[in-house]
């Protein structure tokens, strides 16, 4: 009997001691301890050992027990702290590494130079209002008391969806919306894309953005248009900025005018950037025509005012110094970096 136990007994730890997962120490925990294990069994062959020899038998069994569930114990604590130092070891965080780049975007150019010139207006009163790019020809050139053999509405010049459907030429439609709702006085700048059937070169693009302005009010005069248009281009350009008007023609406007502001560069006095005018050509603007008005509803005996429209493209190649328009739209992370 005790030769049979100290065979168990080696064979169980022989067993044990090849275990090399937690699952094959449990086998042999039920292959030798369990109800139907070996050593169960010996105790269940109790009955034909002599009686006298019984309790030293059964103390032989309980120790070879004990000594099985010693071992057993052990290497199931040593398997699962291996197991646990394993997987610490696979999930192990390297925190020496670089950090993966969190690549920030920021805004383009042409939006910050946008958002400029909203703040400025915003600041002195004006309404920012937006409307269709797609516009009927009523807007876009009737309206503006530009005629039926204006050359801007050669289909050279202007995108047509159908004879009376086009893609609108300037935002100044969003402003004979805005007119003919009939709610005055009216401050207002209008930004926007509009298109125009242009090829593409360092300053042309058949889609571009202006930012058109309105104001309608009783005793609107000239005077109201300079000092408007004077503090618009100190703020963007300078406090030193100055302005001056040159005569010019627009359908919509009378008496009308192109803006010069003194070079930011030079001051003045001539140089490579403003090609030695000293002076950067900058809106256009004028008097609102009284029959422009009056085609919206409008009564030009009782209201006057003065309208300006700029090109956003154009500022923002001026304040960035960018010499060449096509950057703007290319959205070339290295060229949009730098702003
Ligand atoms: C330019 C400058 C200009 C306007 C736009 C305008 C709008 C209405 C009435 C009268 Cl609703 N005028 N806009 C006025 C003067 C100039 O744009 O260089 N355009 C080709």
């Amino acid at each position: 009997m005790k030769e049979k136990l100290e065979q168990i007994k080696a064979e169980a730890l022989r067993q044990i001691a090849s275990s090399d997962a937690l699952e094959k120490l449990n086998e042999v925990r039920v292959n030798y301890l369990g109800k139907k294990g070996e050593l169960t069994a010996v105790l269940k062959g109790m009955k034909d050992v002599a009686p006298e020899d019984r309790p030293k038998v059964g103390q032989l069994v309980n120790e070879t027990r004990a000594e099985i569930e010693k071992v057993l114990e052990e290497s199931v604590k040593k398997m699962e702290r291996a197991v646990r130092e394993a997987k610490m070891k696979k999930e192990v965080i390297d925190v020496t590494l670089p950090a993966k780049k969190n690549n920030v975007g920021h805004r383009h150019p042409s939006t910050i130079a946008l958002e400029e010139v909203e703040r400025i207006f915003i600041g002195m009163g004006y309404e920012v209002v937006e409307g269709p790019e797609v516009e009927r020809d009523y807007y876009n050139f009737e309206a503006l008391n530009i005629p039926a053999d204006h050359p801007a509405k050669d289909e050279q010049d202007t995108f047509y969806i159908t004879g009376d459907i086009l893609l609108r030429t300037q935002t100044s439609s969003t402003q004979v919306h805005e007119m003919e709702k009939g709610k005055l006085p009216i401050r207002m700048i209008a930004p926007g894309r509009v298109f125009r059937s242009d090829e593409v070169d360092a300053t042309h693009s058949p889609s571009f953005h202006q930012i058109e302005g309105l104001v309608i009010d009783k005793n609107i005069t000239l005077a109201d248009l300079k000092g408007t248009l004077a503090e618009f281009a100190k703020e963007l350009f300078g406090e030193e900025t100055k302005v001056k008007f040159r005569p010019h023609h627009f359908p919509f406007t009378e008496p009308s005018a192109e803006m010069d502001v003194t070079c930011f560069k030079c001051g003045g006095k001539g140089c490579r950037f403003c090609k030695g005018e000293g002076w950067i050509e900058i809106l256009g603007c004028g008097m609102v025509h009284p029959h422009v008005l009056e085609m919206s509803g409008i009564d030009p005996e009782q209201y006057s005012g003065f309208a300006f429209g700029v090109g956003l493209e154009r500022i923002a190649l001026l304040k960035y110094e960018i010499d060449d328009m096509r950057l703007l739209y290319e959205n070339d992370i290295r060229f949009l970096k730098q702003f």
